[in-house]
């Protein structure tokens, strides 16, 4: 019988997500006690805030009690740029990520080695969730650099003990020959990349080379319609991973095999699901803004991030045996809902209904613009070949079709502009899916 020659390096130990939930809740309080000492006494802008409500770490007496802490915004981070969050010496940070900052300063987020070592911990769980071993080899796609979704899953993979082929983004025909070549079998990337490297892999005729098994996918918005296209055409079993760069990066939640909700590491992250107009903690299964606070974080905790994504939270027992609470997929932040004529829209709804639509591809934009006093949505969408070969469907029916479903599911009219195959520009990290014209 052959016998490994090298020592497993991992650490990561599954049992820790079956904690019954009684000791979860005692870990809790105590991390929860610690994190809002560390920032009150090492965060300015924290006391500050923690003063104007009245409230200091010795309040914490349950877990309830949570809800009487000042909520961490985004603009926490703008206001004290680059690193007025931070709790610790910059001696003690070993790395720095960032937000690409597309619209002002970008926000800064550290690390200690601790702070690292958890992460690669939670991304390691997260990756054992989806039935991810050593013995896999994890082609990481998602960007290097200052965003965590490279660097982030790299650490957690190499945690588990797996071959990590470091690619990062872009050049997608390299990727498609780099997988077949190194037998790839974890595609770690934004789910709308993994759809551009199943196109170019199926027209290079090399979709049935790949040793594809599981996809890991992430840092946008996706739908069922789209993970059953996933599934279907790279042969693999696409799981969501759900994370920020201020919370931690990718990891903080993962679908286990059972896709039937993200597992959240509750051990590191606190949640709470808040309505975002009132600020009220909702009772659990209720849908509203995601809240967390990072209980272990280092370099940077944060107490009650307002996440602004949207999802519930559902603690009955999951059927792969984790009792750590299970959110439901994120269909959009609330930031990025669009208003138009009254009706709230999510392009994660759009993509929903696109992708039961058989002839249109899973690859559309959405343009709003304001026309005299009203606002209109124009729907992009790509058709598949062969309906462009059919000569019995017209296109105008299609498109008619398509105007009518969203009516129904979203009540918004809306036109249809159908576009040739390959003509929406595809992504090779987060998909830009509206274009909003009103904005200048
Ligand atoms: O996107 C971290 C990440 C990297 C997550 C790789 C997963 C995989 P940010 O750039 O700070 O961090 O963006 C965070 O992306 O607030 C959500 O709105 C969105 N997002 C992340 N994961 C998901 C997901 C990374 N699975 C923002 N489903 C979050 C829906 C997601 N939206």
């Amino acid at each position: 019988m052959a016998t490994s020659t090298t020592l497993s390096t991992t650490i990561y130990n599954p049992l820790y997500e079956c904690m019954p939930r009684e000791e979860l809740a005692a870990l809790q309080l105590r991390r929860l006690k610690d994190v809002t000492a560390r920032a009150y006494n090492h965060v300015p802008a924290y006391r500050a805030k923690c003063q104007t409500l009245g409230v200091t770490p010795l309040d914490l007496e349950t877990l309830e009690d949570v809800r009487h802490f000042p909520f961490t915004v985004k603009t926490d981070f703008r206001d004290n740029y680059p690193f007025g969050m931070f709790a610790v010496p910059m001696e003690e940070v070993v790395r720095i990520h960032s937000s690409s900052g597309t619209t002002g300063k970008p926000t800064v987020v550290g690390y200690t080695a601790n702070d690292i070592d958890v992460w690669s911990e939670v991304i390691a769980r997260s990756l054992g969730c989806a039935g991810v071993t050593r013995k896999d080899v994890v082609q990481v796609c998602y960007g290097y650099g200052l965003f965590t979704g490279g660097l982030g899953v790299h650490y957690g993979a190499e945690r588990l003990g797996c071959t990590v082929i470091p690619i990062s983004g872009g050049n997608t025909k390299r990727q498609v020959m780099i997988m077949e070549d190194y037998g790839s079998t974890v595609l770690a990337s934004t789910p709308s990349y993994a759809l551009y490297m199943a196109e170019v892999a199926q027209e290079a005729g090399m979709r049935d080379k790949l040793k594809l098994r599981v996809g890991i996918f992430g840092a946008e918005p996706w739908s069922e319609g789209m993970r059953h296209d996933l599934e279907k055409n790279l042969g693999i079993l696409a799981i969501d991973i759900y994370g920020m760069s201020e919370l931690i990066g990718p990891g903080v939640a993962n679908e286990c095999e059972h896709q039937c909700g993200l597992h959240m590491f509750e051990d590191h992250f606190y949640p709470e699901i808040i309505d975002p107009d009132t600020a009220e903690v909702l009772p659990a299964g209720s849908r509203g803004e995601l809240v967390v606070t990072t209980m272990t974080k280092e370099a940077l905790p944060v107490i009650r991030y307002r996440t602004h994504d949207i999802t519930s939270l559902h603690y009955e027992r999951c059927g792969c045996g984790r009792t750590m609470v299970r959110m439901d997929r994120v269909t959009g932040r609330s930031d990025d809902m669009l208003i138009i004529r009254g009706v709230n829209v999510f392009p994660s709804q759009i993509e929903e209904v696109l992708t039961n639509i058989e002839g249109t591809a899973p690859h559309y934009q959405l343009h709003v613009r304001r026309e005299g006093s009203l606002d209109e949505l124009e729907l992009w969408v790509e058709v598949t070949e062969t309906v462009l070969k059919d000569e019995i469907r017209s296109l105008e029916t299609l498109s008619r079709r398509i105007m009518s479903e969203i009516h129904s599911v979203l009540g918004l009219t809306c036109r249809v502009k159908l576009v040739e195959p390959k003509t929406i520009e595809r992504s090779e990290g987060k998909a830009k899916r509206v274009i909003d014209h009103r904005k200048g």
